[in-house]
């Protein structure tokens, strides 16, 4: 990327007080920069930024990308992914696509990635003006170049890819429902995916040190304590399940926890049919279950290439696709980090009034 456009998104991120949506951006300081770039490859060139009053911790570049989301036009026919990350994303996404675009599994589109298929309405802002370095990684360089041109991907690769994509969407969003449109219910079809905090703490720990964006290099403690003081980007946690839980009965809201995908899948699968009215028969839902399990996915293949990886940790662990448990946070906590992090989950879940099974 040049050094115009990235003159450009600096100064843009600096203009920026407050979002369409009422937020106020408010920078973070040098030092706390500081302290994050020492555990981690991601420098965040444009800086980092709250969005308050919740306290939403994003690259800056984020302000550009969260304004221009308030324009978007979700269609009636489209699904929304809405979750915290690594609370069972990617999982879901391939399961609705599944649903709606290859219920018998012969579409030969099935073979791109899923998040090529499935785009990522929250990730522009996360290449933090790293453009070209990301795209060829992510071989999403093709699908600008056919969906986009003549446009100009500092306007954002993922969000103009969706605009151009003709038929019924299944899109992704790490971005939570404070933040988006406010008639985004009676726009689309949300489905928010939430899961156990402890599971997603050491998903999100492994995650940021294979993926080579972030190479993460902190303790599991210290990335454990950061987490609880929303100190790591895409934070605060409860907030974000919060808004979701609370619009859990409206119509075009499916809540659905990750630990229940686990334990019943099928049961699942049949209230997505309805909440979609995608219409599958019994032998089709069971073939999506089939086809979705956690094997099988992997076996496919992580959904970003394996550039973007540290090889040694992403063939010991794996990235997206890494347990696919529920529990496996048993392993990692010591007794005293445990306490904290019960203490925590306990006071959240008694002011959000949100029930964990
Ligand atoms: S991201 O980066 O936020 O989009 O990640 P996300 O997809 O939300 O979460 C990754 C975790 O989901 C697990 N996973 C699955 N579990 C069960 N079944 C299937 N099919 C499946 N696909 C992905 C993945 O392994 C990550 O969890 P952990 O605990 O790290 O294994």
């Amino acid at each position: 990327m040049g050094t115009s456009s990235s003159a450009y998104l600096l100064h843009v991120t600096k203009m920026k007080q407050w979002l369409i949506s009422g937020h106020e951006v408010v920078t973070m300081d040098d030092e706390w920069l500081e302290r994050i770039r020492k555990h981690q490859s991601m420098q965040y060139k444009h800086g980092v930024v709250r969005l308050m009053p919740e306290g939403w911790l994003y690259p800056a570049t984020s302000a550009i990308f969260l304004d221009k989301l308030q324009t978007f036009e979700f269609r009636s026919e489209d699904v929304l992914v809405v979750t915290f990350p690594k609370c069972g994303t990617t999982w879901m996404q391939e399961i609705l696509w599944t649903m709606l675009h290859n219920p018998n599994l012969d579409n030969p589109e099935a073979s791109k990635e899923i998040l090529i298929r499935s785009l990522d309405i929250s990730c522009d802002m996360m290449l933090d003006g790293n453009y070209w370095d990301v795209v060829k990684l992510r071989s999403f360089e093709d699908l600008f170049n056919t969906l986009c041109p003549g446009k100009k991907l500092e306007d954002g690769l993922n969000i103009q890819c969706l605009e151009a994509t003709p038929g019924r969407r299944v899109i992704k969003s790490h971005f939570p429902l404070q933040l988006m449109r406010k008639d985004l219910l009676e726009k689309t079809k949300v489905v928010y995916v939430a899961r156990n905090p402890k599971d997603a703490i050491v998903s999100y720990y492994h995650f940021m040190r294979v993926v080579q964006l972030f190479n993460y290099t902190g303790s599991f403690e210290e990335f454990t304590k950061n987490f609880m003081n929303s100190e790591h980007v895409y934070m605060p946690y409860w907030p974000h399940m919060k808004a979701a839980w609370d619009l859990r009965h409206h119509p075009n809201m499916h809540f659905v926890f990750f630990e229940d995908m686990k334990s019943d899948i099928m049961a699942e699968l049949k209230k997505l049919n309805e909440f979609t009215q995608a219409n599958l028969s019994l032998k089709q839902l069971e073939s999506v279950a089939d086809y979705t399990t956690f094997s099988k996915m992997k076996a496919r293949g992580e959904p970003i290439q394996d550039p973007m990886y540290d090889k040694d940790l992403l063939d010991k662990y794996g990235a997206y696709f890494r347990k696919g448990s529920t529990g496996d946070w048993k392993k990692h906590f010591t007794p005293e980090l445990l306490q904290e992090v019960d203490q925590w989950i306990e006071k959240n879940v008694e002011e959000t009034g949100i029930c964990f099974k």
